[in-house]
């Protein structure tokens, strides 16, 4: 009898994922979700055929290019692969795969969530009755109002599908939607989004009222919002980042936000994570900004098939075919 693949799973995973990972392969599972430190990663790579690790898991240049690193794939359980060395990766043979799509929609109503987030005073209003009942006084015609978003203009960052189905729905909001990417999506789809392409990211900046940063993080976007041009959002906007932190310089955003230069952010990702700036949490208090801890994508679904599709990249992988969510260097 052929020996399974030992896969080494990072975190706990749906049950049903894991049952099943338990029946095709030689599962090392994960069941008390403990993150694993950087040394259990690197003791996993010079014992497993396969790894499945996730966010949280740095899968670096050291780990990859150790002389005993027995890795033949990393199969990433999530879209963003900025915790996996893919050039490295690459270099040594070893597969890269990621779950893209199965997030898709989830990660837009969230953003969405966001972008609403501030302008309606969503989270500091549910805050004062689950926190402070006793401020609430009833209702009155002029107290917490917040700004209307239809007819606002939204800059998505990152036209790509999380971008685009986030157009889609703050078009049906009645916001106006521009948006900067590397290169402008094809006509028919900027024709169904009614979306503006800007070349020029700086120009775009300075003209919107909602940023949305929808793009992956990589070594070309990290800081993309960096000082420079984080100074160039207008006073009343605010920026949303449903996708990586390190694409904004952070502490700039905090400090432009505390001076009163930006109207204020609404976030789900941090530079730091898990750690996020007390600054922001205090800015949080000042109804400035509004702060969710990494949920974007957090369905029951979604992770059901985040983890389906982890299992049929292994599989195809394991039959010597190309796996349908291979990542290579030259996509990043
Ligand atoms: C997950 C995500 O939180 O897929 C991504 O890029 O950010 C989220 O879906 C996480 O990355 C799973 O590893």
């Amino acid at each position: 009898v052929k020996k399974k693949p030992l896969v080494v799973v990072t975190r706990k995973l749906p049950d049903s994922i894991e049952t099943r990972m338990r029946e095709l392969f030689d599962a090392r599972l994960n069941l008390d979700d403990t993150p694993m430190t950087a040394e259990q990663i690197a003791d996993a790579a010079r014992s497993a055929d396969i790894l499945v690790p996730t966010v949280t898991d740095l899968i670096r240049e050291d780990v990859i290019n150790h002389p005993d690193c027995k890795l033949r794939m990393i199969a990433n359980f999530g879209n963003g692969v900025d915790n996996i060395d893919v050039a490295a990766a690459h270099a040594r043979g070893i597969t890269v795969t990621n779950t893209p799509k199965v997030l898709t929609e989830d990660t837009a109503d969230m953003t969405m969530a966001l972008i609403l987030a501030v302008p309606r005073r969503l989270i500091e209003g549910a805050s004062i009755l689950t926190e402070g009942k006793q401020h609430w006084a009833g209702w009155s015609p002029t107290w917490m109002l917040g700004h209307r978003i239809g007819g606002k203009r939204l800059g998505i960052i990152g036209m790509g599908r999380i971008g685009q189905a986030v157009a889609r729905r703050a078009r049906a909001f009645g916001l106006q939607i521009h948006y900067h990417n590397r290169r402008p999506v094809a006509p028919v789809i900027a024709d169904e989004l009614g979306a503006t392409y800007w070349e020029s990211l700086d120009q775009m900046l300075a003209r919107m009222d909602i940023i949305s940063v929808n793009c992956p993080h990589t070594p070309a976007t990290f800081h993309l919002l960096s000082a420079r041009r984080l100074k160039l959002i207008r006073k009343e906007a605010y920026v949303v980042n449903t996708a990586r932190g390190e694409v904004i310089d952070e502490d700039t955003l905090i400090k432009l936000i505390e001076a009163g230069e930006i109207g204020g952010a609404a976030l789900d990702v941090y530079e730091h994570e898990p750690a996020v700036n007390p600054k922001l949490v205090r800015l949080a208090r000042a109804g400035k900004v509004a702060l969710l801890p990494h949920m974007g994508s957090a369905t029951i679904e979604g992770r059901v098939e985040m983890g389906e599709k982890v299992i049929i990249n292994i599989r195809t992988f394991l039959d010597n075919h190309k796996p349908p969510d291979r990542v290579l260097p030259s996509m990043l």
